[in-house]
């Protein structure tokens, strides 16, 4: 093609795309949450929990989709009972899957959930119990073992893409994604600054991004639809961690536009900030959708830890995130910290619409993806989690541990630690010598103790808890 006809054609593809542009305005406020349209090759979705076991062996191990939003409270989902912000591909996330009520992060802050998400490990045995501050040398070591590495070696294509907070510098002076064991990656060490709007700090691979154009939220989709796109005929593992709602927020106006009756602009731009996430995860769906990568894909969404507190720190007035009925925010040991909204999809095992009240955790991700993916892991590698394929199929889950956290500058006084045993939460002091007891099947707002009541209940989870904390801090051996 010589050079003046490329030049015509160019110009035609310019105003074609203008008149596109045009029309899609129109139509973009009734797209912003068009949900994913049904595939027909996906026919009944009817699981065979027998006969997942055998599929998950060979060339038929899943795709998995890991979805992470930054603070977003347990409250903040339709599907969780929020009535203020519009998460319409969430709650078809919810409805085509399997809606946790008692889902947990392993800490109530940044740095500690996520590297338990990677590892499968209780934080204080990483080394790593709160935010990490840029500089600071605290990360997540090279020889931990990640999920990412695990899937890795055995074949996967490997992706991350928005924040990672497992490091404090990302300028390859400590380990980055990929010694953690994704091949590709685009991130940030924190947040997305300034903000979540036309990010300056993005490092792609190694390499500093340089000025993005784009919103955060669409820039690590987009970035995920093309690995999609890269991958295929193989394997893949792909974490979305969204800056959002984190601050700073930053809402595009489109998007605050959903809530003509919110006067607050501070928290329209909290709701359009999920609800953005909510429609750049429809956006993605619908990939896997035409891709026809629905069926055999694992997506799982849920948070890192509770909602930030309002006008906590100079540049939270966007905060307007909600932990529901539960007790306390980010930063506490009671519920309110540390659950959230937890939902896996994945048509050919998990009954579309299912709930389950069962603790599940973030530690519980890498046993889990692990064994889905048929991939072993090695038994002296000490993990605190259990793989959640029984709870997949509709069967029991037994947990070889009760979960444990520890979050020495929590915010909950005077409790520090907590441990979870079924339906029991029992808080303590650091010095374990005050604890307090809940029911949450019957208390979930941890307002009414069973202390007084329950004194050998409390005798034996104290007990446990000790036992576990002495072992995460390596002052004792293992303990099972
Ligand atoms: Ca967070």
């Amino acid at each position: 093609m010589n050079r003046r006809l490329s030049f015509a054609w160019k110009l035609l593809i310019v105003a074609v795309l203008a008149l596109d542009a045009g029309a899609q305005t129109v139509r973009q406020k009734a797209d912003i949450f068009r949900a994913g349209e049904k595939d027909p090759s996906i026919g009944e979705n009817r699981p065979d929990p027998s006969a997942n076991l055998n599929r998950l062996s060979g060339v038929d191990r899943p795709n998995f989709v890991f979805l992470l939003c930054d603070d977003l409270g347990y409250g903040d989902l339709g599907c969780y009972g929020n009535t203020n912000i519009l998460t319409p591909n969430l709650d078809k996330l919810a409805a085509d899957g399997l809606r946790l009520t008692d889902c947990y992060s392993a800490a109530p802050v940044c740095s500690p959930s996520r590297a338990a998400l990677l590892t499968g490990r209780i934080p204080q045995r990483l080394g790593i119990d709160d935010w990490i501050k840029p500089g600071s040398g605290v990360h997540l070591k090279r020889d931990e073992t990640t999920i990412a590495q695990l899937l890795r070696k055995a074949g996967y294509k490997t992706a991350l893409f928005g924040k990672l907070h497992t490091n404090s510098r990302l300028d390859g002076s400590e380990p980055t994604p990929t010694d953690y064991g994704f091949q590709s990656w685009l991130c940030t060490q924190n947040n997305a600054l300034p903000s979540h709007q036309s990010p300056t700090n993005f490092v792609r691979n190694g390499k500093p991004a340089g000025p993005m154009r784009g919103h955060a939220t669409s820039i690590v989709v987009d970035e995920a639809i093309n690995f999609i796109e890269r991958s295929a005929g193989s394997s893949f593992l792909i974490f979305i961690t969204f800056h959002a709602p984190h601050e700073p927020i930053s809402t595009p106006s489109r998007i605050t536009s959903l809530y003509p009756g919110e006067t607050n602009a501070n928290r329209a731009a909290y709701f359009g900030s999920v609800s953005m996430v909510d429609a750049e995860i429809g956006r993605l769906l619908r990939t896997l959708d035409g891709r026809l990568l629905r069926n055999n894909t694992v997506v799982m969404f849920t948070s890192d830890n509770g909602p930030e507190t309002l006008n906590r720190y100079k540049g939270s007035e966007h905060s307007y995130g909600s932990p529901g009925a539960l007790r306390g925010m980010k930063l506490h040991v009671t519920d309110g910290g540390f659950r959230v909204p937890g939902i896996i999809r994945w048509p050919q095992v998990v009954q579309a619409g299912s709930v389950s009240a069962e603790p599940v955790s973030g530690l519980d991700l890498l046993p889990t993806f692990a064994e889905l993916a048929g991939v072993p892991v090695a038994k002296e590698l000490r993990l605190d989690g259990t793989s959640i394929l029984p709870l997949l199929q509709g069967k029991e889950l037994k947990r070889k541990q009760p979960l444990y956290w520890e979050y020495p500058a929590a915010l909950s006084t005077p409790w520090k630690l907590a441990l979870r045993d079924g339906p029991w939460k029992l808080l303590s002091t650091p010095d374990f010598s005050r604890f307090d007891l809940f029911n949450l099947a019957s208390n979930p707002s941890e307002s009414a103790s069973m202390t007084p009541l329950e004194t050998n209940r409390v005798a034996q989870m104290s007990r446990r808890l000790r036992e576990l904390h002495a072992e995460v801090h390596g002052l004792a051996a293992p303990v099972q």
